[in-house]
């Protein structure tokens, strides 16, 4: 639709009143929420254009999920909710995946839709675009509100953030109908009614007893483990996290978006012997983790059960405990205050776990890695996913800074394995529900919201779910650089129709596809990497540039395996093995 565009921007208000697009704004910049991610259109591509006249950066894209996913990215990175704006029906529903996951990974964002007059969707009269959004909004989110008045948006937002940020960091839905952007106020009182949240993620400070109990629990044991979750690298206690592990001596389990929390070559990384310790560990903290499906329920063999296993939680939402297993010390607040709170109770002599525990790890992690090493050397032609991480490995370690942004099936459990993490909140991925299309919205927002270098390790699958927003990269000359781990279809290339017609199967893609051609249709660097050699080459001088660039990374198409390591949950392998 292209009714509503006007050349510039008009506003409703004079110089004594103000109108509803600006006090959406102002109460937005009052709060220090300096940009949007979205997509105009009926009601608020006025609203876009005001935001940018008022300074605010506006990101569009080419599809709301993707704008969606920068802001839930722009959430977990910055701990201010992301603001993803879209218009009614259609594209609110493009963007409500994106708000759910951001939800479901406990991401701090705020979907801003437009929508249509109340009056004729309630009676369901048949409006352009009419849905009931806030209705379906309401079970996947945090918290929905609507607003209806221009006194209330101060409200509105206010409430939008607080709920966003405050406990378990979620996705929440804010309806403003089409009428509400032209009504005008008094502009003093406009401004006067908008609200700038004090303290919207309060500190939680945990129970001393709790404390307590959670010490007595780690000081017992024999083969104690410290897995840190995403919570814990939202959470931003870098320093008081490390000092707890090194203080403590105790050895730990970075889940996938904790790496680099603290080094992944720290000594106490138990990564390498990963298997290991989820067996064999008698006390294990979890810190900002669910023991959900990524952490095999907290049972079975996994975790060597029928052995007797003891869980201490850290976690700012009651309600995760006990979820799956029996937690015996829950630890309930923010994971700083727990943290410092576990670190004031050690005092200084804490004795470290026994030495044949960490000596057991550490002969493990030698070998697994000296393994890995002799994997990562060979060069095998075409490419594998091992001799073109091998590339990406080194250089994430000499450019520590990079954000990485990851997905895929095999590309994603491989480049989790083999590329190295430094430093905080630096590896961006699939998260908890493994959904593919977060790539080009997670790289935008890394990119806008730190200045740093981005770096999108993408399978072919996985790319094609947000691939068109290499133009939105182009167009804000991003210094993103995309590397499609090509294997011609989703896990590999090889399967056949077993049927004998001429359709493929249903996994595979065209062969030898050329996706850097992509990127060139809107300026960007566009490059076939065929040798280890070619993609080092090409991801260096991206980096160096910080021009947007596509690099299509021939892989052997039978290097995958199916499902990459999930493969036990596909039905036919879990009916086996049951
Ligand atoms: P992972 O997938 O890395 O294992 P999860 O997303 O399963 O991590 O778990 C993150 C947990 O962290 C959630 O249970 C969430 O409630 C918790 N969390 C998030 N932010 C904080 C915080 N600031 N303090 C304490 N817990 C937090
Ligand atoms: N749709 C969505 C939204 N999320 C999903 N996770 C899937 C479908 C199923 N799926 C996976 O779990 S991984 C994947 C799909 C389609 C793609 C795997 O292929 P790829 O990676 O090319 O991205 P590899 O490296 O070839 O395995």
């Amino acid at each position: 639709m292209t009714n509503d565009a006007t050349a510039s921007a008009t506003t409703s208000a004079t110089a004594e009143t103000i109108d509803g697009f600006h006090l959406v704004i102002n109460a937005l910049k009052l709060n220090d929420i300096d940009t949007i991610f979205g997509l105009p259109g009926i009601p608020i591509t006025d609203l876009t254009r005001m935001a940018q006249a008022e300074g605010m950066r506006v990101i569009s894209f080419r599809h709301e999920q993707h704008a969606g996913n920068a802001a839930a990215a722009a959430g977990f990175l910055t701990q201010k909710p992301g603001i993803c704006l879209t218009v009614s029906a259609p594209g609110f529903l493009n963007g409500l995946t994106a708000l759910s996951n951001a939800t479901v990974n406990c991401f701090p964002m705020i979907l801003i839709s437009g929508s249509s007059e109340r009056e004729i969707v309630d009676l369901q009269q048949g409006d352009y675009e009419e849905m009931d959004q806030l209705a379906i909004a309401k079970p996947l989110c945090k918290a929905a509100f609507r607003v209806l008045h221009a006194q209330d948006i101060g409200v509105g937002i206010a409430r939008s953030i607080r709920a966003a940020l405050s406990g378990r960091p979620g996705g929440v839905y804010l309806d403003l109908p089409a009428k509400l952007f032209s009504q005008t106020m008094e502009r003093l009182e406009g401004l006067s009614s908008l609200i700038k949240v004090v303290d919207p993620a309060p500190r939680q400070i945990p129970a001393p007893d709790s404390v307590a109990r959670a010490l007595d629990l780690l000081k017992g044991a024999k083969r104690p483990l410290i897995i840190l979750g995403k919570g814990a690298a939202y959470a931003q206690a870098d320093a008081a996290i490390r000092n707890l592990v090194e203080k403590s001596g105790v050895p730990y389990l970075p889940m996938s978006m904790a790496k680099g929390l603290l080094p992944d070559t720290h000594a106490l990384s138990a990564s390498a012997a990963r298997s290991y310790v989820l067996a064999e560990a008698d006390v294990v903290m979890l810190v900002g983790a669910r023991l959900n499906w990524l952490l095999s329920h907290g049972k079975g063999k996994t975790w060597g059960t029928p052995k007797q296993k003891q869980f201490i939680q850290i976690d700012i939402e009651p309600k995760e405990i006990d979820s799956n297993v029996a937690i015996a010390a829950p630890l309930i607040g923010d994971i700083g205050s727990c943290v410092e709170a576990l670190l004031g109770g050690m005092g200084s002599n804490w004795a470290h776990p026994p030495a044949d525990w960490t000596k057991a790890i550490f002969e493990r992690k030698e070998k697994n890695l000296a393994k890995m090493s002799a994997t990562l050397a060979l060069n095998p032609v075409p490419m594998n996913f091992h001799s073109a991480l091998a590339v990406v490995r080194t250089i994430v370690t000499d450019r520590p800074d990079i954000i990485l942004v990851n997905e895929g099936a095999n590309t994603l459990d491989f480049t989790r394995s083999i590329v190295d993490m430094h430093q905080p909140r630096k590896r961006l991925d699939v998260g908890t529900w493994g959904i593919m299309g977060i790539g080009m919205g997670f790289a935008v927002a890394a990119a806008v919201t730190t200045n740093k270098p981005v770096l999108a390790i993408e399978g072919d699958s996985a790319f094609g779910f947000s691939g068109m927003e290499v133009e939105t990269i182009c167009r804000y000359n991003l210094p993103i650089c995309v590397v499609v781990f090509n294997n011609n279809g989703v896990y590999g290339g090889m399967d056949v129709n077993k049927s004998g017609g001429t359709d493929v199967a249903p996994t595979v893609f065209v062969k030898g596809a050329r996706y850097d051609k992509l990127i060139e249709a809107f300026g960007g660097v566009g490059v076939n990497a065929t040798t280890p050699q070619e993609l080092s080459k090409a991801i260096v001088e991206a980096l160096n540039s910080g021009r947007p660039t596509l690099i299509n990374a021939v892989i052997d198409e039978s290097a995958g395996t199916e499902s990459g390591r999930i493969t036990q949950l596909n039905p036919q392998t879990a009916a086996k093995k049951s």
